[in-house]
């Protein structure tokens, strides 16, 4: 199928913008700066769980990571990785909150809070430049199916972004459980092939540094946790799911 050309210009992801944490004094101009770099970097910051949280709510609507949490009205999810983990969360190429949503979350916010080493990296890779390069054959397999998350709910596999109106892949690897037509092998070989793909895509990966704060596009963007970590870690995340501003 042909896909229509994208509406608005687009800065190619090259790696994320570097800005100051003054920028989280005015949300609408950081939102504007995510969603033309894809990840902007702030570094330096050092605050609590709450003020983490807080500086989410700036943006918009958080999702709910655990109704138990009642700290923060569960909307910090902490990410922790051991050395020795078979599988651990995100170690594949996703973009997060597709679970019982019709998409997924709009910017996601991260910052490692222990462990950072130089294997601890979180991987990004842009998914408008994905999409328009993937091989043709996958292209025509994948372009108008949905794909089934472990929760339930269905997904596109290419979604036109709701500002650039670029088509960008849209997915998370670990958490398919069907695709439209497929049978179990068969969906099994697409996810691997899409894996590769995504592999072979030029990758920007941030190696933490105590204090950085990274907030990305979430539906342009795609990521994935390090293969393995070498010490216990602790990454915290928030996303906006509704922008209230
Ligand atoms: O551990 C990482 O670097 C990534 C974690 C992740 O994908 C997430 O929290 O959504
Ligand atoms: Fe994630």
């Amino acid at each position: 199928m042909e896909r229509a050309l994208p509406m608005r210009r687009v800065t190619p992801f090259s790696g994320p913008l570097e800005t100051h944490s003054t920028i989280f004094d005015s949300p609408l101009v950081l939102r504007a700066m995510i969603m033309n770099a894809g990840v902007v970097k702030v570094r330096g910051w050092f605050g609590t769980e709450e003020e983490f949280v807080e500086l989410g709510c700036r943006l918009g609507a958080l999702e709910r990571a655990s109704p138990k949490d009642s700290r923060h009205l569960g909307r910090l999810f902490r990410v922790k990785s051991r050395p020795g983990d078979s599988v651990g969360v995100g170690r594949y190429w996703h973009a997060d909150g597709f679970a019982g949503t019709s998409a997924p979350a709009l910017i996601t916010i991260y910052h490692v809070v222990k462990g950072t080493s130089s294997v601890s990296n979180t991987s990004f890779v842009d998914g408008y430049a994905a999409w328009s390069n993937l091989n043709n054959p996958l292209r025509a397999l994948i372009c108008d199916r949905w794909w089934a998350h472990a929760s339930g709910s269905r997904h596109r596999f290419v979604v036109d972004h709701h500002k650039h109106q670029c088509p960008t892949i849209s997915v998370n690897l670990g958490k398919i459980s069907s695709i439209q037509g497929m049978n179990g092998v068969a969906v099994k070989r697409t996810v691997s092939r899409i894996a590769t793909a995504l592999d072979l895509e030029p990758r920007y990966v941030h190696r933490w540094t105590p204090g950085d704060v990274l907030l990305v596009d979430n539906r342009r963007m795609l990521h994935r946790g390090p293969d393995k970590v070498d010490r216990e870690r602790i990454l915290w995340r928030t996303s906006v799911i509704k922008y209230s501003i």
